[in-house]
């Protein structure tokens, strides 16, 4: 499914959007099964927090308004969710571009920025949320539930920065991590449109953010975490717990052992 051409650019740039992935009706029933989990289960005051915001957000007004709808692991509510993270051409095109035969699944997350008022993310990496040995070992791929442009706020990528290995973030308890704002710009970024069923995949050390939802359509992502098996986790969401295979048999990895029950054993957390 992917070309050599898209694995040069993938491991170039850093990121790569998969064209239709899912079909109109496999949306249909994620969609609607997704608005039933967001009205039933999901976060509504879910914005990411942080002086950061007043440098996104043009209209001092909606500095404090921005909103998200938040929630992880889908197939926990949906068995079509549950079908969506093994899709083969999924699972099989990113095993590619990671030349690997062995793929876990990691985590599943939402993010839905509601019309006009949805919220931006700072530029950042995904590693200080769930820090892995091996950045370039693990991939987070958005699934696209709506069209997304510039004007619904489309994810934005640093060309090349995932070679620059795990970057320090601001972190503290009033902000997302997030990078300073003065030395990585928004404005040096390339935004990724994209269509309801494409996927947009990038690694883990892929710096990357996005915009105001200034547009009158909701803007919903899926990013569904994957990783090679061996990739040792080193803190974070989803950390100590182990993710089902969607490619390939598990190797045994010294330090990394599963007990009869499921449960890990002895998977140590270093320190980042
Ligand atoms: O949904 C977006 O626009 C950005 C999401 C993001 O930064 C992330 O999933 O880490």
């Amino acid at each position: 499914m992917v070309t050599e051409e898209q694995k040069r650019f993938f491991q170039e740039q850093g990121y790569l959007r998969l064209e239709q992935v899912f079909t109109a009706d496999e949306i249909e029933e994620l969609r609607s099964d997704l608005d039933y989990i967001m009205h039933t289960f999901a976060d509504w005051n879910a914005a990411w927090r942080g002086e950061w915001r007043k440098e996104y957000v043009d209209d001092p007004s909606l500095v404090e308004q921005v909103k998200l709808v938040a929630i992880h692991e889908l197939q926990h509510y949906s068995a079509a969710w549950a079908r969506a993270i093994l899709k083969p051409e999924l699972v099989n095109a990113i095993a590619e571009l990671l030349e690997t035969d062995v793929l876990e699944f990691h985590h599943c997350t939402l993010h839905a920025k509601p019309p006009r008022e949805g919220a931006p993310f700072p530029l950042h990496q995904d590693d200080p949320f769930y820090p892995h040995e091996d950045g370039l070992l693990y991939v987070d791929a958005l699934l696209h539930l709506d069209d997304a442009d510039e004007e619904t706020g489309c994810i934005h990528f640093l060309p090349g920065s995932h070679k620059l290995g795990r970057l320090e973030h601001i972190m503290g308890p009033d902000t997302a991590p997030h990078l300073p704002t003065d030395k990585f710009r928004f404005e040096d970024t390339v935004g990724v449109p994209a269509k309801a069923g494409d996927v947009v995949l990038f690694y883990l050390w892929t710096v990357h953010g996005s915009a105001v939802n200034k547009s009158d359509r909701w803007r919903r992502i899926v990013r569904i975490g994957y990783r090679h098996p061996a990739n040792r986790q080193l803190g974070g969401q989803a950390m100590g717990r182990p993710g089902i295979m969607v490619k390939g048999v598990r190797p045994k990895v010294e330090g990394i052992t599963v007990d009869v029950y499921g449960n890990w054993q002895a998977r140590e957390a270093a320190k980042v």
